[in-house]
């Protein structure tokens, strides 16, 4: 079985975890990972969701974090700090450095972001094939008002470092109009036999990814069933800052708006199947008028075991819908 999943960082990557170890070693599983957080620092292009789906899957993730390198030491960035070079509130330790700078070199030397992360992979082996939505440059902004004024700031910068305190009042993928898809993403979901939207940020991490011209309408007009499930756990992100970039698209932080949000695909949406937690039954109704399979089941991804099970019952959902 081929099985085709959008993935953004923490939340896509953990799933995705369990759905490898549902799978059998057979199945064949392409993930279509996030850019648009991605953010250039010191000449260093940085992909926090490509590289979190790598080390995680790769099993190099600091697991309590979620993002970054375990056993990760901080001479660099004092070191900058030394320099009273900046940005201070954005951490890079030296192992991810590493991956950082191999990166750049291959970039700069004309290799595209697709080639240089299947190079990456070499050395971590997710067990997955990893392929960056686009090998062009998509870069989230957010539009906020402090007491700076009304600016944009990188998506980065609203969420690492002002911490998604204020309102984000529009999202932007910049440069996202003119991206074309990598090679092998529209591909991986014509060719798939399952489409699996992981219980990843529906705005800044699946919303940029539908984001590149064609892969929406792709992930629409595929053969195969296309399943998500909820990052919304009784009507709040279970972490993150989801409920500030859905409120910014004008959709409600609930199950049920998310799905409504992608859509059914008997009405041009995205959805087939959706899964909401045991909490949120009470939405299963309304998501069902909409046109989408709709089941209640654990969604918490408290160990592996627990998000192997989510990723089983998104296959029985598949099965049903098929
Ligand atoms: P990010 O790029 O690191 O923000 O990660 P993703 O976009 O892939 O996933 C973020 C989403 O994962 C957030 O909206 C969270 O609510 C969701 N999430 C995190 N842990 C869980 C969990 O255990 N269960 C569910 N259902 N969602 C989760
Ligand atoms: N998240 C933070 O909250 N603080 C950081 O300093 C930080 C640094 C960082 C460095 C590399 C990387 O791959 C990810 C990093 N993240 C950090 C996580 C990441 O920026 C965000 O959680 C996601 O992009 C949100 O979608
Ligand atoms: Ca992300």
């Amino acid at each position: 079985m081929r099985i085709t999943a959008l993935a953004g960082g923490i939340g896509g990557a953990r799933f995705l975890r369990g759905l490898r170890a549902a799978v059998s070693p057979s199945d064949e599983i392409t993930v279509i990972g996030n850019t648009g957080d991605d953010i250039h620092l010191y000449g260093l292009k940085v992909c926090p969701d490509l590289d979190t789906v790598m080390y995680t899957l790769g099993d190099g993730i600091h697991e309590e974090q979620g993002w970054g390198r375990r056993d990760e030491t901080w001479s660099i960035k004092e070191e900058m700090k030394a320099y009273g070079v900046g940005p201070e509130w954005f951490g890079l330790g030296d192992r991810d450095f590493a991956t950082h700078l191999v990166r750049t070199q291959m970039i700069d030397a004309g290799y595209p972001l697709s080639a240089v992360t299947e190079a990456l992979c070499i050395r971590w082996k997710p067990g997955v094939r990893l392929l960056p939505m686009s090998d062009d440059r998509v870069e989230t902004h957010v539009r906020i008002t402090d007491a700076d004024g009304p600016r944009v700031v990188h998506f980065q910068e609203y969420w690492v470092r002002l911490h998604a305190a204020v309102d984000a009042e529009a999202i932007i993928p910049v440069g996202a109009d003119a991206a074309k898809p990598a090679p092998g993403v529209l591909e991986a979901i014509a060719e798939a036999d399952l489409v699996l939207l992981p219980p990843s940020n529906p705005v800044v991490s699946i919303g940029s990814i539908l984001a590149v011209p064609g892969i929406r309408e792709a992930v629409a007009g595929a053969s195969a069933p296309v399943v998500g499930l909820s990052p919304i756990v009784g009507g709040a992100p279970v972490r993150g800052m989801a409920d500030k970039v859905l409120a910014a698209i004008g959709v409600e932080t609930s199950a049920a708006a998310v799905a409504e949000h992608y859509g059914s695909r008997a009405s041009g949406g995205l959805l087939d199947g959706w899964l909401v937690d045991t909490s949120d039954a009470a939405a299963v109704a309304a998501v069902e008028a909409a046109g989408i399979a709709c089941r209640a089941v654990p969604l918490l991804m408290t160990d592996l075991d627990a998000t192997a099970e989510m990723a089983r019952a998104a296959l029985e959902l598949a099965a049903e819908v098929a």
